[in-house]
Order: structure tokens, then sequence, then C-alpha cells
């Protein structure tokens, strides 16, 4: 151990004093240094996106994408460009929980040969506003009010939705921000989207417009609302620690870029606004091609150092890609350079470790706080001669970047196009694509958020001047859930499509149980063998099984062998698990139905919809707990497991990842 000043360490606990009880003296470098150093470890957390967890990885295309872009991280399958990941909610401080309702924030940086790439997105397509003017209004409002800072990682309250109710351009993206997508299960299993329409642009200098798509491979998932705010409170790392612990484990996080491209000449034809962020552009009218994968490998070392120090930022572009006009975007190319310098503490940010390109930087930028790079030479300006020239303009090499040279005139003016006036077309269509029970979310979602609102006037707002646009039943739904008079709908979709499939979370389900965490319950007595065979059988598809019972140690098994426990009862629940599973074994069968906590643990795992699995015994908890055995989702047998259906059927269910059609699930308390 060494002070700052690299000067050996002998004592680290007892500050220098005279005497054993005498005063400390001011002569304690050490003690002085490593103060001092403590009280300044924090730096202001991010304006918006405070909350985040990290990984490395890479990036690989699949194949050239000469024809379409000339960056050279697209054009050869061999590559692997290193990545870092940052995802994050927006609207809670450091220390909020990860499971809120929220958008997610999907970032990332590609350290390619040519410099830095950074794709800055959200696992929401669209935004709530069309000009990033209006940035400060909206995150103004959804943060915590300013009178009282609260509430906190919640947009249930009045100034966000005063906000939503006066500006109709938010009515899309609220309804993603109150869809199951606002909810993910992990960060493994949420789509990434760069939102904003970029251009790629070939070697022949030929521009087409593209949105970037993220796809998990795990397909998507996403939790209840109950199930959220309770891990809130038992686990508010959950995403994080899900991040880190499949890394660890080696199961590497995984996503495919697909990009829809579309060409100039057919932007009328497509009939949609692409440069306002409200819309998307269906897949079905322009796939997504899947052209690489990222795959994320590595935790960071330090979360400070990398996870916190990372800046983003929507300007790092390199050769190949480019901005359009969207004014959402126009706005973020200054404000994220901008935002580090409070934030960093001043314009070297980008020597940071994390920050730094792996591509060479030559340039004439110099001074300001914290500046690592020693400049060499007199020669600080160019043109000069002084410095031989250097450095060069990258310009023989053809490295340097070069605007797309868009056409463009007009008169100055504060003004919106009216191509950006259609608000709720999409909205509806997002609504109208939605499986029932996804749909059932959004009103109840919508019933809690504005519930919890408490000026009427706003809540019949929403209802009024959002709502009503959007979807007849929708709006009436709410407004009677609210007390509210029902307004008459107005709903006039203009889109070429009645429903976009590829907006149902029930659409882009993967049947596989990899990474999924079943919850065994055990007491003394559990039929060991059965339980050995359905973890080895349950585990080989890439799931993880974890013991439960009341204590930590070993539980007996029903002839008499240890059974190691992995998790006690108190220390965790079933909002933890996708799955339950209760062995047989008339001893522990019986203990657990006399158990409270595991008559509970089987109740909300039922309510939340989750997979239930017994053998043999086993279906005494569940009938203890009123559950039926034969329900939805429910795979139960009274005889083992062994040389049965079982184990393909109980699989199958927990690859179905929720039950929405257990009618009955209000009948179970949890
Ligand atoms: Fe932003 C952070 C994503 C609109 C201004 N934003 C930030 C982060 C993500 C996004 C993922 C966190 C990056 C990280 O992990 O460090 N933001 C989006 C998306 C948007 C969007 C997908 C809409 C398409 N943002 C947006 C606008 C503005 C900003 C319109 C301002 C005009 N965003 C910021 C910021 C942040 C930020 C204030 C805070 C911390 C940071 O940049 O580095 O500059």
């Amino acid at each position: 151990m060494t002070t700052d000043q690299g000067i050996g360490i002998e004592n680290t606990d007892d500050s220098l004093r005279v005497g054993a009880r005498g005063p400390t003296l001011l002569e304690d470098f050490h003690f002085r240094e490593k103060m001092m150093r403590f009280d300044h470890e924090r730096i202001p957390e991010r304006v918006v996106h405070a909350r985040g967890s990290a990984a490395h990885g890479y990036f690989q295309v699949y194949e050239s994408m000469a024809e379409y872009s000339k960056a050279r991280f697209l054009q050869d399958p061999s590559v692997k460009t290193p990545v870092f990941v940052r995802f994050s909610t927006v609207a809670g401080s450091r220390g909020s929980a990860d499971t809120v309702r929220d958008v997610r924030g999907f970032a990332v940086k590609f350290y390619t040969e040519e410099g830095n790439f950074d794709l800055v997105g959200n696992n929401i397509p669209v935004f709530f506003i069309q000009d990033g003017i209006k940035f400060p209004d909206v995150i103004h409002a959804v943060k915590p009010e300013p009178h009282h800072e609260m509430p906190q990682a919640a947009s249930a309250h009045d100034s966000f939705w005063d906000f939503v109710s006066l500006v109709p351009e938010t009515a899309h993206m609220v309804m993603w921000a109150m869809s199951d997508r606002a909810l993910p299960r992990s960060f493994r299993m949420m789509e990434g989207f760069g939102v904003h329409t970029f251009r790629l642009v070939n070697a022949q200098g030929v521009s087409r417009f593209v949105k970037f798509h993220w796809k998990p491979l795990l397909g998507v998932a996403s939790l209840v609302w109950d199930e959220s705010q309770k891990l809130a409170g038992k686990d508010p790392d959950y995403h994080r620690r899900d991040l880190w612990e499949a890394i660890e484990q080696g199961d590497f996080p995984e996503y495919e870029l697909g990009v829809q491209i579309i060409e100039e000449s057919d932007v009328d034809k497509l009939g949609i606004e692409l440069l306002d962020p409200t819309k998307i552009v269906p897949e079905e009218l322009v796939p997504v091609r899947r052209i690489g994968k990222l795959t994320l490998n590595r935790n960071p070392t330090n979360f400070f150092a990398e996870t916190e120090q990372v800046a983003f930022c929507v300007a790092n572009i390199v050769p190949g890609i480019d901005f359009t006009d969207d004014p959402l975007m126009q706005a973020r190319l200054f404000s994220y350079l901008d935002t580090q310098l409070t934030r960093l503490g001043g314009p070297n940010f980008a020597e940071i470790p994390i920050n730094r390109p792996l591509a060479p930087v030559h340039n004439h930028q110099q001074d300001g706080f914290h500046r690592q790079t020693i400049n060499a030479g007199r020669a600080n300006y160019h043109p000069n001669s002084l410095g031989g020239g250097c450095p060069m303009l990258s310009v023989g090499n053809k490295s340097g970047f070069v605007h797309h040279p868009e056409k463009l005139g007009g008169q100055k003016a504060r003004v919106r196009s009216e191509s950006f006036g259609d608000h709720f077309s999409q909205a509806t269509l997002f609504f109208r694509s939605l499986s029932k029970p996804e749909q059932e979310h959004l009103i109840e979602a919508l019933l809690f958020e504005l519930g919890k609102v408490e000026r009427k006037e706003i809540r019949q707002r929403v209802v009024e001047r959002i709502l009503a646009n959007i979807d007849g039943e929708l709006v009436t739904r709410v407004a009677e859930g609210l007390g509210l008079p029902v307004p008459r709908a107005s709903v006039t979709p203009k889109g070429k499509l009645e429903k976009s499939p590829a907006l149902s979370i029930e659409n882009l389900k993967k049947e596989s149980i990899q990474t999924r965490r079943i919850a065994a319950l055990v007491a003394d007595g559990v039929d060991a063998a059965e339980l050995a065979s359905v973890r080895a059988a349950i585990e080989k598809m890439g799931a993880k099984v974890k013991v439960i019972a009341k204590r930590l140690g070993t539980v007996k098994g029903a002839g008499g062998q240890p059974v190691e426990v992995d998790k006690s009862a108190p220390t965790t629940a079933s909002i933890e698990y996708d799955a339950v599973f209760i062995p047989g074994g008339a001893a522990s069968v019986a203990a657990l139905k006399k158990d409270g906590d595991a008559l509970h643990f089987v109740q909300e795992a039922y309510r939340h919809c989750k997979a239930l699995g017994a053998t043999k015994e086993g279906l005494e908890l569940l009938r203890a707990a009123g559950i039926a055995v034969n329900a939805p989702g429910v795979v139960a047998t009274e005889a083992g497991a062994d040389g049965g259906a079982f184990i393909s059927t109980f699989v199958a269910a927990i690859a179905k990842h929720r039950h929405w059609e257990r009618a009955d699930k209000d009948g179970v308390p949890a």
C-alpha cells in the first residue's frame, strides 16, 4: 500500500497522534490524503439515465455491408470490434431500483479502427417529444417534483401526466411506457432501438436511410407490475445482478444488430415522416435485416472507472454512418458533449480510459482540467511549418469524415413541419397490435399511474385529449376505472396496417428455458432422487435450479442423504424466479404445507402466471395453496417425473414464460 505519491504506508488504521489518547497531528499526511480523497469521491450523477449497469463485449458483422456503408467495422465478418454497453433506467437516481416502470437505455460504444461510434438508444423505438428543445420540459415533468423531490423513479405523478395531457406528441411513447416493455425481465431479454432515422453511406457516396434495432437472442420477456414493485424492495439490483451473474456464469448476453434500410426514393411511398422520432417504421413494411451480433462477455473491473465514467455521445460517429435532420437528434448532438463538462469535470473526458478510442488521436486540442496527454513540440495550430505540418489532415487515405452533402434550403423560423402533425395513428397501431393480456396490462398500468395523480382535471385531460384519440375500448376502460365520464372516442387510424405483429412481446418469445431460474421448494424428507433427476434434466437445457428451504445448510432426503440448500426462504422470494418446482416426499411436503412462506411462494408465483411443476406428494402443496393442479401452466403428476412426459411438459410451460390465461388467478391470494 502506498500514498498517491508512491510512499509506502506502514499503518492505515491509526492516525498519527501525541500519546495513545492524545490529539491527532496535522503532520499526518497519510490521514489527510486518505480523508481528502474520500470526501471527493462523488461526481454529479447523469441528469437522466443515472442508474445503469454495463458490460464489455464485441461486435461482429455477418457479411460485408459495403453495398450500404463504408464503415470499416461493417466490412469484415472476421473482425471483432470491442464494445462497451451501458443499460439504464431514465428517471431514477443512481441508487434507485432497477425494476421500476421506465424506459431502459441501451447505449453501445463501438471502439472501431476508425474511432468511436456510439449508438445511444433505448428499449423503446420512439421518443416522447419531436424536438430536443422540449427535452428539459419532458424530463423536468417526469423527474421527482421540484418542491418535495417526490416520487423517486416513477412516472405516476401529477407533473408527468400534466405534461402528457398538454403535449399530444407524447401519445405514442406513453403507450409503450405503459406497456410491458417498460418492465423488462432482464436487460438480456429486451430489444434496443437507435430511435432516430440515421443514414448509411457507401464508398460511392450513396446515402440510404436506416433504423437500427437490437434483437436479443433470448427473446423478449417482461415482468408483471406487482412483481416489479415487490422486486424493487426485495432486490433493487435485480437487473444489475442478472446481467453480472449471467456474464460470470458464461451465459453471455447476445443481441443481433438489425437494420431497416430505406432508399431515399422510397420515402414518399412509405408515407411515414422519417424525421419524426415519435414514429416507427413497422417491420411488416420494411423488414429488419439482421447484419451482425453483439456479445457481452466481460464484466467491468471497476464500476466507477468504467460504468460511471463512460461518456456516450450521439455525435460520436464514423465514416459510413451519418445523421439526419430529425430535430430531436440534432439537439442530442449538442447535449451529450455538453453534459460531460459538468459530470466529468472538464473537457478532457475523452482521455478517461473507458472513453479513449482505440484509434490513435492526433490534434491540437490542449490543456484544460485533468489533461493526460503530454503534447510535444511547438506547433499547436494548423497550418504549421514548425511541426512539419503535423498532424496531417485525413485526406489522402480517405479516412476523414465527410458529412453527407445533403441539399438544403428554406426560411429561418421556429416552426414544426405539418408532416409531424399525426400524433395518434401509431399509438393506435401499437395498442391494437398487442395481445389481449398485454392490452389488459397496459390498461391496468394507466389505472395505476393516473390513479396516483392528485388533480382530477389532469386525469380528465389525459382521458379526453390523449386516450380518446387512441382507442375506444382503451378510453372506456380507463375512464370507467377512474370514475370519470367516458368521452366519445375519435380514432382515425391512418397507417397502412391494422396491426403490426412485431410490436407484441407475445410474438417475440423464444421457445427456450436458457438461463431461466427455477426454484425448488424442499424440507426434510424430500424425494432427493426425484429432485436430482428433474434438476439435471432442466439444467441440461440451460436453466438454473435453486434449492430453497427454511434454513441454509442441508435438508435430509427421504433416504437420509443430505441435499444442499442454495437459498434460505427468508433471503429470497418467488419474484426472483421464473418457475417453481415442488418435488415429492411425504414429510417434506407435509412441512411445506404448514409453512406460510412456502404457501405464499407458490401462490405468488401462480398469481404472476409463472409455470409451476409438482410431482407425487408435491401436488398437495398446490392444493393446500388453493391452486388447481390442472390450471394452465401448472404441470403436476401424481406419478414421479421419471419416464413420464413431466419434464418436457414442464420445460415447455417454463418456455412460455407466463400463462396469462389463468382466469382464476385473482382467486389465489399473494
Ligand atoms: Fe438521452 C443520456 C438515450 C433523447 C440528453 N440518453 C442518455 C443515455 C441514453 C439515452 C441511453 C444514457 C447513456 C449512458 O449510459 O451513459 N436519449 C436517449 C434516447 C433518446 C434520448 C434513445 C431519444 C431518441 N437525450 C435525448 C434528448 C436529449 C438527451 C432529446 C437532449 C436534447 N441523454 C441526454 C443527456 C444524457 C443522456 C443529458 C445524460 C447523461 C449523458 O447524456 O451522458 O445528455
